[in-house]
């Protein structure tokens, strides 16, 4: 079955699946063999890669790596069509739907339609929301969209709404990376009730607790970048955090 069935069996069964998001510029290639192992130990289920500018020429030769010592699937998550591998198993394919900057409605995806055609990814669909995180994040710089208001829940979910009714397979609801604030919960909770298919949620999610109330609030998806990539052992240490709040 294709990744995209897996993850809408994994929402009918309300299991909670776990992005850890790659930036291919920001792989310390010494350390690739242990960034891998972490991954293996940690609860991730799905590797994304990807960034909203990728400069590096290596994305074919990381995932090459990852695939040698991971088998979890590799899911591109591009900021533009350069980023396209046919090593990676999937792509989210994305329409910044929030934004009113047409190449990143639809300009990109016809760049890159006919790229894909020459490949064997999985194409996803994916109706992309940036949503105000309190900070400028790189989304929103590169993009040159404003993200959508963080009290305008009405605005949000008609967004993704849309998104729904053209046909996206999926909603992915972003505050950006290194957002100091993530998607608001309530926010979560309406998109989720409201839209039939997977959710999304990341941007600014730093600790287990904020994962938990994310996957509470209806998000089936959870995308951790920064802070994995602070800290290859964040998972360890977020399950050790929740431990000392419990005492
Ligand atoms: C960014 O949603 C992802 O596209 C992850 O964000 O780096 O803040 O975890 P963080």
């Amino acid at each position: 079955s294709t990744i995209y069935d897996q993850m809408r069996q994994a929402k009918s069964e309300k299991r909670k699946l776990l992005a850890i998001l790659l930036d291919p510029d920001k792989i310390v290639w010494e350390n690739l063999d242990n960034l891998i192992s972490k991954i293996n130990e940690s609860p991730a289920t799905h590797v994304f890669i990807g960034g909203s500018l990728v400069e590096t020429n290596r994305i074919d030769e990381l995932i090459i790596r990852l695939k040698q010592k991971s088998n979890l699937p590799m899911v591109l998550f591009p900021g533009n069509p350069s980023q396209i591998s046919k090593e990676a198993d999937a792509i989210l394919f994305l329409s910044l739907i929030s934004g009113r900057n047409s190449d990143y409605l639809i300009g990109h995806q016809v760049k890159a339609a006919p790229i894909l055609k020459q490949t064997q990814l999985e194409i996803i669909s994916t109706g992309y929301i940036l949503v105000d995180g309190g900070n400028e994040t790189a989304v929103e710089r590169v993009s040159q969209t404003k993200p959508l208001d963080r009290n305008n829940l009405d605005l949000v979910l008609a967004t993704a709404e849309a998104g729904e009714m053209l046909g996206n397979k999926l909603i992915y609801l972003e505050a950006g990376s290194g957002a100091k604030q993530s998607v608001p919960l309530e926010m979560i909770d309406l998109v989720s009730k409201k839209t039939e298919i997977p959710l999304i949620v990341g941007g600014g999610i730093v600790d287990l607790l904020g994962i938990k109330n994310a996957y509470d609030s209806g998000a089936d998806v959870v995308v951790i970048g920064t802070a994995f990539e602070r800290d290859f052992d964040f998972f360890e240490a977020a399950k050790q955090h929740l431990i000392e709040n419990k005492q």
